[in-house]
């Protein structure tokens, strides 16, 4: 099962899945598509120039959920509205850095919300703050997903 993130540079994907894999926080550019454990982490650039959008949306199914990352401090928004329903997978919102006095949640959630997030998790990779309400609801909507689309694991289905 994985879970893909998408959003702008410096948003804070690796250093997301640095937390929740438990491991130790340091920077590490993104510079490709990577597969990490059940996570799939994808360079900003992907998704904020649109000549990888191709990549992108390709690698998309492998992926069984679908994060829209947006830095919480940041006054930009680089998701274009709607775009979370080019997807066929669920596509749940991360606000992130909530740790930071720029910290500006509602303003986190309205862009996600026009991007076509219709739930939304606030998280500090630093603190820690959300970490686990995220993870109990990745593992939820997982199990839900798993079960859905069941069939479609059976051997013999495209037969
Ligand atoms: N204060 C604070 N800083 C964070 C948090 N998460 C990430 N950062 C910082 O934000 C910067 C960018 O984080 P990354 O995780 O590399 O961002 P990214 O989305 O993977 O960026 P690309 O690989 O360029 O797409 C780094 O300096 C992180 O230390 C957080 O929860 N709180
Ligand atoms: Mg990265």
């Amino acid at each position: 099962m994985k879970i893909m993130l998408i959003g702008a540079s410096a948003a804070g994907k690796t250093t997301l899945i640095q937390s929740l894999s438990n491991e130790e926080i340091r920077y590490d550019k993104t510079q490709a598509v990577e597969y990490i454990g059940n996570f799939i982490d994808t360079p900003g650039e992907y998704m904020q120039q649109r000549g990888y959008w191709g990549p992108l949306t390709i690698t998309s199914h492998d992926a069984d959920i679908i994060c829209f990352v947006q830095d919480s401090s940041s006054e930009d928004c680089w998701f274009s509205p709607g775009s979370a329903n080019k997807f066929s997978k669920p596509v749940v919102g991360i606000a992130t850095k909530t740790d930071k006095d720029e910290s500006n949640l509602r303003r986190a959630h309205s862009y996600l919300a026009l991007a076509g997030c219709t739930t939304v998790f606030d998280v500090s990779a630093y603190t820690g703050d959300g970490i686990p309400e995220l993870v109990d609801n990745l593992h939820a909507m997982l199990e839900k997903y798993q079960k859905d689309n069941a069939r479609r694991y059976e051997d013999g289905y495209f037969d």
